[in-house]
């Protein structure tokens, strides 16, 4: 069951294995990898998809003749893997040019260059078969209030994904986007921090059924955030449309470990809420199991093949934990127990009204509030039959 295969759905980004481990205090430590080989290697571990920001693949200011050279060697390694591009997105950070932002930049030239240089991407998505595409804002945000008017800035995203989402309808794409939130690096502070204000942002956007988002496990971390909640709303919302998975040692710097590395406990959940739902019942995820991690700086290029691994090894040893701490009868008991099923019933009878509830004098005049309140739920124990099953001891 710890062997990945293609049915796993699991992909990686380009840029992911092939971080040179440039950081902000040193040197690239490992030299750059060829999509190619990527792809090549990608498939021998297991891998089903692969996905890039648009330089990964073709670098910036490259010629239509060089880009049209990198397009075609990626496509025929896909075509001999039998790889498949499930999602696409476009770096609109790396250059100086999008320093200030890209769809925000106060700069409106620059946000202009920024919506050619993704509408040119969403083609070449649509062209190798992608159906998700990708929006981080790594630029999108400030370091200093009076730099950035916020309100305008938010405007200014609106049209942008606007804009972009007419683009693939009038061009007949069948993409979606899924929108990456993120609260800081690289700016100070960066706009559409979370899930929640993500999909605030979605319900104001013309074509809103078409976007959705792409948790971060390490971004919701970075916020201190519950990324099983932020993931749960979002299926909840019918808008868990992409998901990165890696794993963060809470809230610090963006680390993209090796997804269930530092926080194990939450990738068990993670795991358990992707793969059979709510606890309660409700709908599983059915997109790809798409892995944004980085092999540490101190690995050499041996070890990043053995990280990215690693990663899917991890979430199927956590699925098969998930599987067993669903199906253990004591289990199903505390659950029961400690009513966490009984949350999916109405509160309302069907039909009651709010009139009918003020005649139940068993909700109100009769309740016994001490006694209730005095009964304890068990979560400890069913938190700790969790632990025994992640530990492999059940
Ligand atoms: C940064 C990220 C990004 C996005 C990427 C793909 C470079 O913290 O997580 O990775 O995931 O742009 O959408
Ligand atoms: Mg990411
Ligand atoms: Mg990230
Ligand atoms: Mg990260």
């Amino acid at each position: 069951p710890v062997e990945p295969s293609p049915e796993n759905k699991f992909s990686f980004g380009l840029w992911t294995v092939g971080w040179q481990a440039r950081d902000p205090f040193g040197e690239p430590t490992r030299a750059a990898l060829d999509p190619v080989e990527t792809v090549h290697r990608l498939a021998e571990i297991g891998a089903w998809g692969v996905t890039f920001h648009d330089d990964d693949l073709v670098p910036f200011a490259s010629d239509e003749a060089e880009r049209e050279r990198h397009v075609k060697r990626f496509r025929e390694a896909l075509e001999e893997t039998g790889l498949v591009v499930p999602m696409a997105t476009t770096n609109l950070f790396g250059h100086p040019v999008f320093k200030d932002g890209a769809l925000t930049s106060n700069d409106r030239s620059v946000r202009r260059f920024a919506l050619r240089k993704v509408m040119r991407n969403l083609d070449l998505a649509a062209e190798l078969g992608a159906s998700t595409y990708v929006f981080w804002g790594g630029r999108e945000g400030s370091e200093i209030d009076a730099a950035k008017d916020s309100y305008a800035a938010l405007e200014r995203y609106r049209e942008g994904i606007d804009t972009l989402a007419q683009y693939v309808t009038e061009r007949g794409h069948g993409l979606r986007f899924a929108l990456e939130p993120k609260p800081n690096e690289p700016r100070g502070d960066l706009l559409l921090p979370t899930v929640g204000h993500m999909l605030a942002f979605i319900s104001t956007l013309d074509h809103a059924d078409m976007v959705g988002v792409n948790p971060e496990v390490g971004h919701e971390q970075m916020a201190n955030l519950n990324v099983v909640h932020g993931v749960a709303q979002a299926l909840w919302q019918g808008k868990l449309f992409h998901i990165d998975l890696n794993g963060q040692h809470g809230p610090k710097f963006d680390q993209d470990l090796v997804f269930g590395h530092g926080d194990v406990q939450s990738a068990f959940y993670l795991v358990d809420l992707l793969e059979h739902g709510p606890l309660g019942g409700g709908p599983t995820y059915d997109g790809p199991r798409h892995f944004d991690f980085k092999p540490l700086r101190t690995e050499d290029p041996r070890a990043v093949w053995a990280s990215a691994a690693s990663n899917m090894r991890t979430y199927l040893l956590l699925k098969e934990r998930a599987a067993a701490f669903r199906a253990d009868p004591e289990v199903q008991q505390l659950l029961a127990s400690g009513k966490v099923t009984e949350l999916a019933t109405p509160t309302l009878a069907p039909g009651e009204t709010p009139e009918e509830l003020l005649g139940d004098t068993s909700a109100f005049e009769r309740f016994d509030a001490d006694g209730v309140g005095a009964r304890g739920y068990g979560f400890v124990e069913l938190d700790q039959l969790a632990l025994e099953h992640l530990l492999g001891a059940r």
